[in-house]
């Protein structure tokens, strides 16, 4: 994310983040492209010898099979798998109410010129799952079970050696059609370009460590990506009227993740900046995950005390942050002026774990301040929204005197004919009747 610019007049940097922002790395970018190179050559030879390598994993065959789901699914807690189809059901409620605001279209906007729009699923999509830190069982849910809702004829999902069964469990409750054992870059190249076990998707979705992201935005062309996503951000925008212990618990909820995590407090109110930085401090101390929480607070923790409303909103949509709060006096009316964010949770009632787990909207959201020109991932993500025209005479009397002037203008002789040749079909347009 560019670091904001704290300088301007009316913002005080209460606590200042160290604001180390992510850089690209050259080796990196150089191991994955091996990787990808080397998938793409040699297929399952060459996956089979890098999860070895960086999983210490040496599967005979990748793919989960249908006994082995059933068995991750026996083993499966009852209260799990009832907790993972109360998010699905969530997920996917949401998404089926979002893709009923995606409607077909067909306009007629001159006599016999008729324009529209089909959406159309994208036929095969690949949800790369995370191992990680945590076994995060929502996020199979998150990359799945839209895709379904959808409309796409495959689904197929990609999850490291290593991970928990629980999340093979998961993806197959989330409506997975293939599962397959194959994590990192390695994970990447086998569905960007298929190999003799797995089959070559249109578009791959879902979160990653630094080698999956880097590997995405190089398949990036062969195949569609969602976004690249860094590590999960979260502000919160508060006036006087804000709970700072309310508020540190969710920065710290969010810091838990990753000691990269970004977290802050953009706020009019000092009193409140500075019980804020007190009460992260005070639940810092028993807070079993501050060995992660802790360092991130301190390196990529920010508190910023703003003169008035419209610093406060200005700040916050430079931030541009993941996961957005806003606790002041009127939260509807704050979110009202918001504009950059990935997901905003409005009033304190609404803390993004509950978006994390299970409320229905997607967490898979966009960091790195690419909320300024982006959603996160939707249902709208696994559609393609395809134009369409067709011309009857009156139509083409409207529209091939301009194309075939223009043509002519560009020195685009093929064009110009192409143009022009309705006059040969015997259709002759009214207007040249
Ligand atoms: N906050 C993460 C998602 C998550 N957290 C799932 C816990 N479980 C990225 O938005
Ligand atoms: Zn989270």
């Amino acid at each position: 994310m560019p670091a904001p610019d704290t300088a301007d007049a009316g913002l005080t940097v209460i606590k200042p983040a160290r604001r180390a922002s992510l850089q690209d790395d050259d080796a990196r970018g150089a191991t994955v492209r091996a990787v990808l190179e080397d998938v793409r050559r040699r297929g399952d030879a060459a996956v089979r010898e890098y999860a070895a390598a960086f999983d210490r994993s040496h599967l005979a065959a990748f793919e989960v099979t249908p006994a082995e789901r059933e068995e991750t699914l026996a083993r499966l807690d009852p209260a799990a798998r009832a907790d993972a189809e109360f998010a699905i059901a969530r997920v996917r409620d949401f998404a089926t109410a979002q893709l009923g605001t995606m409607l077909p279209l067909e306009v007629e906007p001159l006599p016999g010129l008729h324009l529209g729009h089909r959406l159309i699923p994208i036929r095969r999509v690949g949800a790369y799952v995370p191992g990680g830190r945590y076994p995060l069982l929502s996020a199979p849910v998150m990359t799945i079970v839209p895709a379904r809702v959808a409309g796409c004829d495959e689904v197929i999902a990609c999850l490291p050696p290593g991970a928990h069964p629980d999340m093979i469990a998961v993806c197959h409750l989330a409506g997975a059609d293939r599962i397959f054992r194959i994590g990192g870059a390695q994970a990447i190249a086998a569905m960007a370009f298929g190999t003799e076990s797995v089959p070559a998707v249109d578009k791959i979705v879902g979160p990653g460590n630094a080698y999956v992201n880097e590997a995405k935005r190089q398949v990036f062309g062969t195949v569609g990506i969602d976004q690249l996503a860094g590590p999960s951000e979260i502000y919160v925008v508060a006036d006087e009227t804000g709970d700072a212990e309310m508020i540190a618990t969710d920065l710290l909820a969010q810091a838990e993740h990753d000691v990269m995590t970004r977290v802050g407090l953009i706020t009019t109110s000092r009193a409140l900046a500075e019980a804020t930085v007190a009460a992260v401090e005070r639940q810092l101390t028993d807070l079993p995950t501050a060995d992660v929480a802790g360092p991130a607070w301190r390196d990529h923790g920010e508190v910023v005390l703003c003169a008035d409303e419209a610093a406060m909103i200005a700040y916050s949509d430079r931030v541009a942050a993941e996961h957005l709060q806003v606790h002041t006096a009127d939260p509807q009316a704050t979110a009202r002026k918001l504009r950059n964010y990935g997901s905003l949770f409005i009033g304190p009632l609404a803390s993004v774990v509950y978006s994390d787990k299970c409320c229905g909207t997607n967490h898979t959201l966009p960091t790195l301040g690419a909320g300024r020109y982006t959603g996160g991932l939707w249902v709208g993500s696994y559609l393609k929204v395809c134009t369409h025209q067709w011309l009857d005479p009156r139509g083409v009397a409207a529209v091939a005197p301009p194309a075939i002037r223009q043509s002519a203008r560009e020195g685009l002789e093929g064009h110009r004919r192409a143009a022009a040749f309705w006059r040969r079909t015997g259709n002759a347009a009214p207007a040249e009747a």
